[in-house]
């Protein structure tokens, strides 16, 4: 492969399948990566931009244990989700794979034995945390506790999200487990590790002295403390049902841990597509002059900077990542996103709510992208950049253009005649554009780099606004053709620019324009002075982008207003667990209400008397505050029957009424939805 084209392995972070995919997530790996993949390509380069669903690992059992469902039933739900959301939202994956797949199954337990092989795993029978309760071994998410590095008492039996450390779960202070909320026994159990600590030296060198300059600082960093902390061995295998089977026959009920089989990925999706084309696969992941680029979000640093790498170097046929360009978090107004407190804006509600506006939400994530902190996410902040940068000046500069082009010359491109210094000039900036930018992209700036393009607009929108060819045809027809043709210049570059960040529009304006295809666009602006012909005919105009209004926003904040209402019910952990006897002696019965009057000096209680079929009792009930006497006459109600009687200001309550709180304390009544006899049992 000659040096002008390389060949690009290009991976994205497989996104766990418990959630949909949300602008966090955007902002941090896929809209880079999916830059960086178009750019690679426009330049010719070979490409493999690689990516799949993440389905093993706790993250799934835990919400298909909390929603009651199978794991495979969430997977399922949530690949067709996420797939369908990169692809209507333009993400140019070449491979979109699932870990679930045989082709990965085998790939992984490949590997894992290759390296058992070679001898590469200690063997150790240890004590781990077990919850005797739910008969499982704590290990990842299953597990929370006191982060022994930086107090967080929230850290993960992995990871701790708040100083990034990595840990075991025997590492946790005050262990709970997350499925009973019981603290954990120990229990011995067998696994594999990785002794990380004998990379130490070949970790050392590679990143902390070969990658010094070339690496992020933020990425750079974190690999720096965690080496500097002293590596140890970590468990490449896990006690659980959901997950690939560790491949040794001593190894019943157990699985590859989710983040020795999750990287691995990369490859079996690589291979998978390469399977579709035809192709060898195998230079993608093993020849030393393709470069390996992983883009994830910052808490996957440890797994693609230390772990990965030591597996892929102990396998010993593959490449090293040559970068590995982590992002920050995105906040969303001021708080942190979360699948789990829903918030969150999501891709596919996103999509909804504005259709074919994808490239508005790829702009703003790339121009305020958390590249080297965390970033601000705010509603007001989208719409002021797509109404005062995408529509006022980009958006304003083609429609200009191409309006005053129909207008003047029936669509058909003017020439232009003698150039001024500043035509000259602008048309120098155009030509310059393509290598800023692409300095910028190797290094991996992509809001440095929207903001050069944005650049190029903004130096149209004033070349016309200080022209103003409107007023100018009148006096000086000749000098407008020159003007026009110099705008037309100017659009024609910002089509070829625009194409890895705003896909969608660079597409209708190639139209618009009637552009033919070039190979390596970005190559043929450096030089050539005019992209756009004169004689040639224009498309039909649209518009490129459309303003934001307010209603849209105040929608949006609605919508996470009621998020964030429904994220503060706390709901109370579930109950022990009780035998079916002990439900049974419950007896439950249809009521009917046949009086009801406040108690005297009372101001909570009413006094009812109950129709249970059985009998005609009295049941004293804490609703006053809820009911009026008069509204709660002739209600069919739930009535636990056999509770103890007691006595309430002296009048006796024999038994009592079952209700429903909602989160703001309102109550309701248990009521049977079809008309139900007074006495019908209720089991
Ligand atoms: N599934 C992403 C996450 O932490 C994780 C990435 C795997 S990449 C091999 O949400
Ligand atoms: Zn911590």
């Amino acid at each position: 492969m000659s040096d002008s084209k390389k060949r690009y392995t290009l991976t994205a972070a497989l996104p766990y399948t418990n959630g949909p995919i949300h602008i966090g997530h955007l902002a941090g790996v896929y809209v880079p990566a999916d830059i960086f993949a178009r750019y690679k390509r426009l330049q010719g380069h070979d490409v493999a931009f690689i990516c799949g669903s993440d389905e093993h690992g706790v993250a799934i059992s835990m919400k298909a244990r909390k929603e009651g469902i199978s794991p495979k039933e969430v997977i399922d739900t949530y690949d067709a989700i996420i797939r369908k959301s990169f692809e209507d939202f333009g993400i140019s994956f070449d491979n979109y794979s699932r870990t679930s797949r045989d082709i990965h199954h085998k790939t992984a337990q490949e590997f894992f034995t290759k390296l058992y092989e070679q001898k590469d795993f200690i063997e150790e029978t240890s004590e781990q945390l077990f919850d005797a309760e739910a008969n499982i071994f704590l290990a990842d998410r299953f597990v929370t506790g006191t982060c022994p590095k930086c107090q967080n008492i929230e850290a993960y039996g992995d990871q701790c999200e708040k100083c990034g450390s990595s840990l075991n779960a025997t590492d946790l202070i005050d262990p709970k487990s997350t499925l009973s909320g019981a603290t954990p026994s120990l229990k011995s159990t067998t696994h594999w590790y990785l002794p990380l600590d004998k990379s130490e030296a070949f970790l050392r060198k590679w990143i902390l002295e070969d990658h010094k300059e070339d690496w992020k600082s933020n990425v750079y960093g974190q690999c720096k403390s965690w080496i500097d902390d002293g590596l140890r061995p970590r468990a490449v295998t896990r006690d659980l049902d959901w997950g690939i089977k560790v491949p040794l026959e001593s190894a019943d009920g157990k699985v590859l841990y989710v983040w020795f089989e999750a990287p691995i990925g990369y490859i079996s999706s690589t291979k998978e597509w390469a399977d579709k084309k035809g192709i060898d696969w195998e230079p993608y992941w093993k020849d030393e002059n393709t470069s390996l680029i992983h883009f994830i979000g910052k808490d996957n640093i440890v797994f693609h900077c230390i772990i990965f790498p030591a597996l892929l170097k102990a396998h010993g046929d593959y490449i090293l990542p040559e970068n590995v360009p982590a992002n920050e978090f995105l906040n969303l107004e001021g708080q942190k996103l979360s699948t789990s407190k829903n918030w969150a804006v999501w891709l596919h509600e996103y999509l909804e709510d504005f259709e074919g506006m994808q490239d508005a939400l790829r702009y703003v994530l790339t121009i305020n992208a958390p590249e080297t902190k965390d970033n601000d996410f705010t509603w007001d902040d989208f719409q002021a950049r797509v109404n005062n940068e995408l529509v006022s000046v980009y958006g304003n500069f083609i429609n200009r253009v191409v309006v005053l082009s129909q207008k003047y010359y029936d669509g058909i491109v003017p020439e232009a005649g003698p150039l001024s210094d500043e035509d000259k000039q602008i048309l120098q900036e155009l030509k310059e554009a393509p290598s800023a930018i692409e300095k910028s992209l190797d290094r991996y700036r992509f809001r440095e780099a929207a903001g050069l393009l944005m650049g190029v607009a903004r130096l149209g929108n004033k070349y016309l606004a200080d022209h103003e060819p409107w007023k100018l045809i009148k006096s000086d027809p000749e000098r407008v053709k020159t003007i026009m043709n110099v705008a037309l210049q100017l659009s024609a570059g910002l089509a070829y620019l625009s194409e890895p960040f705003l896909p969608f529009s660079a597409e209708k304006l190639k139209k618009m324009l009637n552009l033919k295809i070039i190979e390596n666009p970005f190559e043929h602006l450096k030089t050539a002075t005019y992209l756009i012909s004169a004689g040639q005919n224009l498309g039909t105009s649209e518009l490129l982008f459309r303003k934001i209004e307010n209603a849209e926003i105040q929608n949006q904040l609605d919508k996470l207003k009621s998020t964030e209402k429904d994220s503060t019910i706390m709901q109370e952990p579930q109950k022990p667990a009780i035998n079916y006897d002990t439900f049974s002696s419950l007896d439950l019965r249809v009521g009917t209400i046949l009086s009801a009057e406040k108690m005297p000096k009372a101001d909570r209680l009413l006094v009812l008397k109950v129709d249970t079929g059985l009998d005609q009792r009295t049941i004293v009930s804490g609703i006053a505050e809820h009911f009026s006497p008069e509204e709660v006459v002739g209600k069919k109600v739930c009535v636990l029957m056999n509770l103890e009687p007691r006595k309430l200001r002296g009048v006796e309550s024999q038994g009592m009424l079952l209700m429903a709180t909602d989160p703001e304390g309102k109550l309701s009544f248990m009521s049977p939805e079809d008309a139900v006899a007074a006495g019908s049992p209720i089991s």
